[in-house]
């Protein structure tokens, strides 16, 4: 009759409605605890990525995973914080991939300066073969690589004066990562290198321990740079990825669908992170020209610059082997050729 096949309906309805709302219950889900400690502050472009995949683990676990976000280097340095994920003391994080070459020294490879013409053609190449491969590597040292992030072009700023040759560079005491590249790359091209943690940088400027830095105008703008640094020089020199790590001790806990969560989770902050990075770049720019005196490289100027850092490059070789860059040219390649 009608009224029985209304009922009948009535209950598969309401079956698949509970199958649905109860789907990640069914699976193999725990109730856990993430500490995810970054090295900006809540209101950068970091923050809300790693807001938004907070959002999604909680979403993708129905409430079972807590991510709990520490910003500003809370829980350390980056250094300090991947020893932390290796000894399972805390559980993921995300790390400039300059300052793991500690645990893995091929990830110099991707601070090489001048490789990239925009993000989207390094997404192809961290997203593809050669960046899944690289992410692979890391998993013997402790740590697992689940997807790369856009720090983003790295631009130069001091306090001194306007950089617009390799001369303007002279002696000016600049900070750079914890990342032998970046020393040689810049005491190459006249300044005076010192490697730090970024979570010292902010003090160091405002000292005077340092008179510059290099970091994309969306880092310049969140950390507020512009408070200590007159002048912006757009070098571009490298393209600088992020890398979201988690903790192998913890990573083996869990189970195939929690592992599912996460990767599902830090791919959708992947997409979110580079769209906002990409949309604020131009809006930071804009921002920092209020602020700062900002100056272009004339073409002649890039050339030196590029030809100096050929001379990095080349020691790179050495240190990494001329088959990784011969991988990573070819890579690059084929993402132009795209
Ligand atoms: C640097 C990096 C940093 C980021 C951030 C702390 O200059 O570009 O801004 O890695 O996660 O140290």
């Amino acid at each position: 009759s009608k009224k029985a096949f209304k009922s009948i309906l009535a209950i598969t309805i309401g079956t698949t409605l509970t199958i649905g709302s109860i789907s990640a219950s069914a699976q193999d889900v725990n109730s856990r605890i993430i500490r995810f400690g970054y090295g900006l502050n809540q209101d950068s472009k970091q923050g809300r990525a790693v807001q938004t995949f907070t959002e999604e683990v909680n979403r993708l676990s129905d409430g079972k995973f807590k991510v709990k976000s520490f910003a500003n280097a809370l829980l350390g340095n980056e250094i300090q914080m991947q020893n932390a994920l290796i000894g399972g003391a805390q559980e993921m994080m995300i790390t400039s991939t300059s300052s793991l070459i500690g645990i893995d020294k091929k990830f110099a490879i991707w601070d090489l300066p001048f490789m990239f013409k925009d993000g989207p053609e390094a997404d192809k190449v961290l997203d593809g073969k050669f960046g899944q491969a690289m992410l692979d590597g890391l998993e013997k040292h402790g740590v697992v690589g689940l997807v790369y992030w856009e720090n983003g072009f790295r631009d130069l700023t001091n306090s001194k004066r306007p950089i617009k040759t390799m001369d303007d560079l002279n002696s000016v005491k600049l900070r750079v990562m914890q990342n032998p590249m970046y020393l040689e790359l810049f005491n190459q091209m006249g300044a005076n290198a010192i490697p730090m943690a970024f979570s010292e940088l902010f003090t160091a400027l405002e000292t005077g321990a340092v008179d510059g830095q290099e970091n994309p105008y969306s880092t310049i703008q969140s950390s507020k740079f512009y408070e200590v640094q007159k002048y912006l020089s757009q070098t571009h020199h490298v393209y600088s990825p992020w890398v979201m790590l988690i903790s192998k001790p913890f990573w083996d806990k869990l189970s195939n669908d929690e592992k599912t969560i996460i990767k599902k989770a830090a791919v959708i902050s992947r997409e979110a992170e580079r769209k906002d990075s990409r949309e604020q770049a131009e809006k930071s720019l804009a921002f920092l020209k209020t602020k700062m005196e900002v100056n272009s490289i004339t073409p002649e100027e890039m050339d030196k610059m590029k030809a100096s850092a050929k001379i990095v490059i080349d020691a790179q070789a050495k240190e990494l082997g001329q088959d990784l860059l011969d991988q990573f040219f070819a890579a690059i390649k084929e993402a132009k050729s795209k």
